[in-house]
């Protein structure tokens, strides 16, 4: 019996590509760059199953002409906003994602830019990077201290609680605002909002780790930001439209908020460059999972779905 063909648009890690070539006909397309969604729709001819990332986007419309051969889009990421799930299911093709596995990468990350933002990263390296550094005096460069503030997470997932794991080792107290209340074991203590608003004034520092779905996006806009008590720092690693940026910036200029660090941006690649004038957001470009480990166990977490897919399984991270 042939092997089951599938086609990988993007760079996965080398052993991500070892096993799958080992158990698939795999069409290798490294490219550095999305997969247009013509280049999906005609691909979709020629394959199985598809292990593309966040960045391939498979809209309704492009749902709705996808050749009847493709049965599984096995997705590199957790995300699967890029999906219309409903439309793919309409067509009877799975999707699934690859959870777990990129929580502590993603966490790092947000510790990172919380941490960064909140000492003033970006402006302390360029005036050492640029030889502008020629003072020094105890008013230098004062940020905001981290430990035994308050942190609050919107998204307790996996990534979220990782999140508040890695806090509490910084004496952290951990508020978190979810569409349900955790058991006291995943809680650990954290406490809960049932109603964001209540909490944002509760907290000095916010990290963004939900899903954008209509109901989230720009979910920290003008108003929701002038809630947050004066001097307050914001982290986003989830998604870039979880946060009105024009309205962040405003919120910045004004002192109202202390710094941000950002790993997504409403549009991506590129980011916002008018945020890019503003040391006090520290940016990266969208690798909160971007570590050897993570990547090969995203690949590999993509792999193992589409091995169940089939042999005739469910596969584990079925999410339509
Ligand atoms: C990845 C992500 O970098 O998993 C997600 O949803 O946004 C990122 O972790 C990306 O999807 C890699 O494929």
């Amino acid at each position: 019996m042939s092997r089951p063909k599938v086609w990988i648009p993007r760079r996965l890690s080398a052993a991500t590509l070892d096993r799958a070539r080992a158990s698939y006909d795999v069409i290798e397309e490294p490219l550095d760059e999305p997969a247009s969604a013509a280049r999906i729709i005609e691909m979709s001819a020629q394959v199985d199953a598809m292990i593309p990332c966040h960045s391939e986007r498979f809209t309704a419309e492009v749902a709705a002409v996808l050749d009847s051969r493709l049965k599984i889009v096995a997705n590199h990421s957790v995300g699967v906003d890029h999906c219309d799930l409903p439309a793919l299911r309409a067509r009877g093709i799975d999707v699934t994602n690859t959870p777990d596995v990129l929580s502590d990468a993603t966490a790092e990350i947000a510790m990172l830019l919380m941490l960064g933002a909140a000492r003033r990263t970006v402006e302390g390296d360029r005036v050492v990077r640029s030889g502008a550094w020629d003072t020094w005096s105890p008013a230098f460069m004062v940020g905001k201290q981290v430990s035994g503030a308050r942190l609050g997470i919107v998204g307790m997932g996996r990534v979220g609680r990782s999140m508040a794991e890695k806090a509490r080792s910084f004496g952290m107290e951990i508020h978190y605002h979810n569409r349900a209340e955790l058991a006291a074991d995943q809680a650990k203590g954290a406490i809960f909002h049932a109603d964001l608003d209540e909490m944002l004034g509760q907290v000095d520092f916010l990290s963004l780790h939900c899903p954008i779905t209509p109901e989230t996006r720009n979910l920290m806009d003008a108003r929701r930001l002038a809630l947050l008590p004066k001097e307050a720092v914001i982290v986003n690693t989830a998604r870039g439209g979880l946060i009105d940026e024009a309205a962040l910036l405003a919120a910045i200029q004004s002192g109202h908020i202390a710094a941000a660090g950002l790993d997504c941006f409403a549009v991506e690649p590129g980011g916002n460059p008018a945020l890019a004038g503003e040391e006090r957001i520290m940016m990266l470009p969208h690798i909160g999972s971007a570590t050897r480990k993570t990547r090969d166990a995203m690949g590999f977490r993509a792999l193992d779905n589409l091995d169940a897919f089939f042999a005739g399984k469910r596969p584990r991270d079925l999410v339509n």
